[in-house]
C-alpha cells in the first residue's frame, strides 16, 4: 500500500466543500502561476507584483474578514489557501499575510468607518498593497521598547523614527505605522507611502524569501492629518491583535513548505537507487520519511484544531504561539531531514528544499521567533515573565 501526504488521517474529510473548493482553486494558483516562475523569481530577487491582481481576483486579499469587497471565508479556508501557497514558496504566503493579515486586519480591526470604506475595497481587489511596520532596527522581539515617535502639531500628527524588516513596504500604497504618541501610548497610523518624509528601501543581500521584499523604512518628519490614526487601537494590543492573525496563517503555511519538501524525498526514495536498491527500501530511509510523516501529520490535525476554534472565536493567543512554534520547528527539522535524503543534488535548485529551507529559517524568526513563542507559553504556564 502508497500512502500519499495529506491522505493518512483522511483530512479532506474535516473539510467542507467551501474549504476544499478555497484549497483547490489554490492549489491550482500556485502550481499554474507561482511554480513555473519561482526559481527565476528567487535567482533575480524578483518579486513579482503582476501576481497581486490575479490573487485578488481568486478572492485571496483578506479572504476572512468581512464585509468592504472581502470574501468573508472561514479561518480554515485562510489556512488552507496559506498553505497551499507557501507549498509554492513562502514569499506568496508572506504577501497575502502581509496584505490580509496584517495591513487589511489592522485596518478592519482598528480603523474608522471611512479609513475601511477608503482602503479595504482596493486593498481586496489588489488595486493597492499594503504594508505594517511595527519592528525597527534595534529589534523585532519587543515593540514595547519602539523609538519610532508620533507628536502632535496642532491638530496635525508628525511621524519620526525607523523602521526594518517591513515587507512589501517599497511597492506599498500604504503604510500601517506603529508608533508612541506624547504619552507613549502606542498608536496606529495610515501613511499613504506618498507622504513626503516617507522613505522605503529594500533590504539587499537576502538569502532566504528572494522572492518577497523587505525594507528599511525611515520616517522624517512626515504630516499626517487627524483622520490618519486608526482611533481602535490604543496600546500594544493594537498590533499585536493583528499579528495574532499573521501567525495563525503561519501555522499553516510552513506545514504547505514541509509537504513540498517531504514530496521530493519521497519521489527520490522510490527512485534513487543505492548499493542496488531503491534508498527507500533501507530501514534509516524509511525511519526518515516515517519520522517526516508524523510530523507533517500532526502539525496539520493542529492547525486545523486551531481553524476551528478559531471559527468559534475561541482561539487564544497562547494557543497560536503552540501551533506557530510547531509548525515552523517541525517544517524546519522536515526540511533538512529532506534535503539529507537527496544527498548532494539536495542544495541543488532541482528540488525546493534548499529554497525551502532558507525560507523557513525567516519564518522562525519574523511574527515572533521560536524563542519569543517559549517564553509566551513559559509565562502563561508559570505566571512569571522572563522577558522583563
Ligand atoms: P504584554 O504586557 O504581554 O502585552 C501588552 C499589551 O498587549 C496585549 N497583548 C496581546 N493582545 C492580543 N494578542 C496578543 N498576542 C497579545 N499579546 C499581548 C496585552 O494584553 C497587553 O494589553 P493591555 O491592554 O493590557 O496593554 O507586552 P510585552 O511587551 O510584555 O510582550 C512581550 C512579548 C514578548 C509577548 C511581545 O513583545 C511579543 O509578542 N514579541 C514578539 C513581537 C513580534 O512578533 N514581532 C514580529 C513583528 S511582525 C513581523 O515580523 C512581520 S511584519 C513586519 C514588522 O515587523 O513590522
Amino acid at each position: 500500500m502508497t500512502l500519499l501526504v495529506d491522505t493518512v488521517f483522511d483530512l479532506d474529510a474535516l473539510l467542507t466543500d467551501e474549504e476544499r473548493d478555497w484549497q483547490q482553486r489554490a492549489r491550482a494558483f500556485a502550481s499554474e502561476r507561482i511554480v513555473p516562475v519561482i526559481d527565476d523569481d528567487v535567482e533575480n530577487e524578483y518579486f513579482r507584483q503582476s501576481l497581486v491582481p490575479e490573487l485578488a481576483a481568486e478572492g485571496f486579499l483578506g479572504m476572512h474578514l468581512t464585509g468592504y469587497g472581502a470574501a468573508g471565508a472561514g479561518a480554515v479556508a485562510y489556512g488552507l489557501v496559506c498553505h497551499e501557497l507557501e507549498a509554492a514558496d513562502s514569499a506568496w504566503r508572506t504577501f497575502v499575510s502581509v496584505q490580509g493579515s496584517l495591513a487589511m486586519s489592522a485596518i478592519h480591526k482598528h480603523g474608522s468607518e471611512e479609513q475601511k470604506t477608503e482602503w479595504l475595497p482596493q486593498l481586496a481587489r489588489g488595486e493597492a498593497i499594503g504594508c505594517f511596520a511595527l519592528t525597527e532596527p534595534a529589534g523585532g522581539s519587543d515593540p514595547a521598547a519602539m523609538t519610532t515617535r508620533a507628536r502632535r502639531d496642532g491638530d496635525d500628527w508628525v511621524l519620526d523614527g525607523a523602521k526594518r524588516w517591513i515587507g512589501l513596504a517599497s511597492v506599498a500604497d500604504v503604510a500601517v505605522i506603529w508608533a508612541k504618541d506624547d504619552d507613549e501610548v502606542v498608536r496606529g497610523f495610515l501613511v499613504p507611502t506618498s507622504t513626503p518624509g516617507f522613505t522605503a528601501t529594500p533590504i539587499a543581500g537576502k538569502l532566504s524569501m528572494r522572492a518577497s521584499i523587505q525594507c528599511d523604512v525611515l520616517l522624517d518628519g512626515v504630516r499626517l492629518p487627524p483622520t490618519a490614526v486608526l482611533p481602535g487601537a490604543h496600546g500594544l494590543s493594537g498590533p499585536f491583535t493583528c499579528l495574532n492573525e499573521a501567525r495563525y496563517g503561519i501555522v499553516w503555511g510552513a506545514m504547505g513548505a514541509a509537504r513540498s519538501c517531504f514530496e521530493a524525498a519521497l519521489g527520490r526514495a522510490r527512485t534513487r537507487e543505492v548499493f542496488g536498491a531503491p534508498i527507500g527500501a533501507r530501514q534509516l530511509v524509511q525511519g526518515a520519511l516515517a519520522d517526516m510523516l508524523v510530523e507533517y501529520e500532526k502539525g496539520m490535525l493542529l492547525a486545523l484544531h486551531l481553524g476551528r476554534l478559531k471559527e468559534r472565536g475561541a482561539l487564544t493567543p497562547e494557543q497560536i504561539s503552540v501551533g506557530k512554534l510547531n509548525s515552523v520547528r517541525e517544517a524546519l527539522q522536515i526540511a533538512r531531514d529532506a534535503r539529507a535524503l537527496l544527498g548532494g543534488d539536495g542544495v541543488t535548485s532541482d528540488y525546493p528544499v534548499m529554497r525551502h529551507l532558507a525560507n523557513l529559517e525567516s519564518v522562525r524568526t519574523y511574527e515572533g521567533t521560536d524563542e519569543i513563542h517559549k517564553l509566551i507559553l513559559g509565562r502563561a504556564l508559570t505566571g512569571l515573565p522572563a522577558f522583563s
